[in-house]
């Protein structure tokens, strides 16, 4: 059994921060936001490999991948052209609450898991903030969230997310590598079309 000192220097978990109405709430602005800014599928770089979530992003700058373009941030969305919806003001109030970084998060990139949906391990890179804190909401089935450190294919430890739980990577957290090895799906009502929704807020520019 992991003690929670084994976890990098920067890792906070919240279990259950947001309550099942605000849960309710968070579910209601994916909803409207992804109206006006729908669920696109990105691509891994060169390969093209599809990616097993979607995704879409709240804020002025969001984040996108594509074959040709690779890893990055935009302030359009990738088939409309058009805008990211603003970040919901729930979501500023839980960065400021969580973090205290002086800057209000600029990205907040929406992945939705459906069903066989995982995240291989990785480390937010693709920021001039690399310092800043990213802070992350689960919503819908839980999920197993796995967390190493800075070198990829080391020792990892896991953390089961439920919907309403938010993550934090800061200091060292916020360089090591973590994914999601699996997704339970079809535990929660909470998304309409089920599956789990990630929401992840990033600080992109210094
Ligand atoms: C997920 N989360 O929970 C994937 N990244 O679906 C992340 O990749 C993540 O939860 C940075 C900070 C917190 C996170
Ligand atoms: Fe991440």
């Amino acid at each position: 059994m992991a003690k929670p000192s084994d976890f990098p220097d920067g890792f906070a978990h919240y279990p259950l921060y947001f309550s099942p109405a605000e849960q309710e709430t968070l579910i209601a602005e994916v909803r409207t936001a992804t109206e006006t800014a729908p669920f696109f599928q990105p691509r891994m770089p060169r390969t093209g490999t599809p990616l097993s979530v979607v995704m879409s992003n709240f804020g002025p700058l969001g984040w996108v991948t594509d074959k040709e373009g690779g890893y990055r941030y935009e302030a359009q969305h990738p088939k409309t052209g058009a805008p990211w919806p603003p970040l919901p003001d729930i979501l500023t109030k839980l960065w400021q609450d969580v973090t205290d970084w002086p800057d209000l998060p600029e990205a907040c990139l929406i992945n939705w898991y459906k069903d066989g949906a995982k995240m291989g391990m990785h480390v937010d890179r693709d920021e001039l903030a690399v310092n800043a804190p990213v802070v992350s909401v689960s919503l819908g089935d839980p999920a197993m969230f796995r967390i190493g450190g800075p070198q990829r294919g080391g020792k990892t430890q896991g953390v089961k997310l439920l919907s309403g739980d938010v993550v934090v990577l800061a200091k060292e957290a916020r360089r090591c590598y973590h994914g999601i090895s699996k997704v339970d799906y079809g535990q929660s009502a909470l998304v309409p079309k089920g599956g789990r929704i990630n929401l992840t807020m990033r600080r992109v520019n210094l």
